[in-house]
């Protein structure tokens, strides 16, 4: 077996998972965990599936401090959906505990294991299929961050350090173009080029931050369109998922990683950059859910901020994946060599692109603010 591959009927025995195990189907949407949907059967013969993931432990170092988080968040909101007479097995993450009563296990080549319920009737997506879906996963992220507004950030870990200072990430690719391991430099002059021009982006929301001018909150930080499930009835965003980066961060962090990924006219590892663009609408769309539901609590400056705040996240991702490229690809999974520098001309394409945008980008803001 190679590193990729797992022994997934083994794995499923250490959980508390309802029948007969069937078959289970690898998910590669994510680029960080491995995760498998795993079948059964119940003795009442009814299917029931599961979330098998394997976190990534290179990149998550301390697993069981990132359980502990998501334990924490997803009690605090089962309280509240349950209050608003909602249904909490659909509406949050509900873990399934090990044949221990432990919520990981460690297998003997010491990887590390987490189960979730699947939620059924919903679906993820790579491209929004209309605007009025983009709007209501705003909506849900929107609500997500309000839900969590009074969860003590004191209780989370940090699970990983620096995950969204932009400076940091910037002086890491400049290292990466120094050492320059794989000789690929020469290769992408031109995208090391463009990410180096906007070095005077990458302080400025770190700045605020440390001058008291930005709260901390507590945020996902991973705000990808397919991290929201899509109820297959209502088109409604219904859950969150993904909460391995839930930490204290800037509602700019989500807000703008969403526009990165959801309002995007192409998929993120896209080719053809000619059909790459940050599509207005989309982004119009998005703006409105996440104020409408999260709006009201954030503060002039945030606000001042959101439309750059897009621009921002989809540079930092794209210096990350150019950083990840010129390292030989050692962080984000990779399905083909080049991977990784197709996802960076994306991302700066659409950087490009919202520069042009910024005025009207900033216009909506003001149009949906409270
Ligand atoms: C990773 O695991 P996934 O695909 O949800 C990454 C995000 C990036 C994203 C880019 C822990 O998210 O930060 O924005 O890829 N997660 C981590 O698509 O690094
Ligand atoms: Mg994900």
């Amino acid at each position: 077996m190679n590193r990729n591959e797992f022994n997934v009927e083994k794995i499923a025995k250490e959980f508390q998972f309802d029948g007969q195990y069937q078959k289970a189907k690898r998910n590669t949407d994510g680029h960080i965990n491995d995760t498998f949907i795993v079948y059964f059967t119940k003795d009442d013969g009814k299917e029931q599936r599961y979330i098998l993931q394997r976190i990534n432990h290179s990149i998550f170092k301390e697993p069981e401090k990132l359980m502990e988080n998501v334990m924490g968040i997803t009690q605090h909101m089962r309280e509240k959906i349950i209050a608003a007479g909602g249904d909490p097995l659909r509406e949050t993450l509900n873990i399934v505990p090990t044949v221990d009563n432990k919520a990981l296990y460690v297998s003997e080549e010491g990887n590390y294991w987490r189960a979730y319920l699947y939620i059924e009737g919903a679906k993820a997506y790579e491209l929004p299929e209309s605007a009025h879906q983009f709007y209501n996963v705003g909506k849900a992220f929107g609500k997500f961050q309000r839900l969590l507004s009074d969860y003590p950030a004191e209780k989370l870990h940090e699970t990983i350090p620096n995950f969204h200072h932009t400076k940091l990430r910037f002086d890491a690719l400049v290292k990466a173009v120094e050492e320059d391991v794989m000789n690929r430099a020469k290769d992408v002059k031109e995208e090391i080029e463009f990410a180096f021009a906007r070095e005077h982006d990458t302080p400025i929301l770190v700045d605020l931050l440390e001058k008291g001018q930005l709260p901390l909150r507590v945020t996902h930080n991973d705000t990808k369109l397919n991290n929201v499930m899509i109820d297959t009835t209502t088109g409604e965003g219904i859950c969150v998922i993904d909460l391995d980066t839930v930490m204290p961060g800037l509602s700019l962090y989500d807000f703008g990683d969403s526009i990165r990924f959801g309002a995007s006219t192409a998929p993120e590892d896209e080719k053809d950059l000619s059909k790459v663009w940050m599509d207005l609408n989309l982004y119009e769309k998005y703006t409105k859910g996440f104020l409408e539901e999260a709006g009201a609590s954030l503060t002039k400056t945030e606000l001042e901020y959101l439309a750059f705040s897009a621009k921002l996240m989809t540079y930092e991702c794209g210096i990350r994946f150019l950083t990840d490229y010129l390292q030989g690809d050692t962080y984000f999974k990779i399905h083909r060599p080049e991977h990784n520098l197709d996802r960076t001309r994306t991302q700066f394409k659409l950087v490009a692109d919202m520069e042009e945008k910024m005025d009207e980008m900033n216009k909506i803001v003001e149009k949906y603010m409270k």
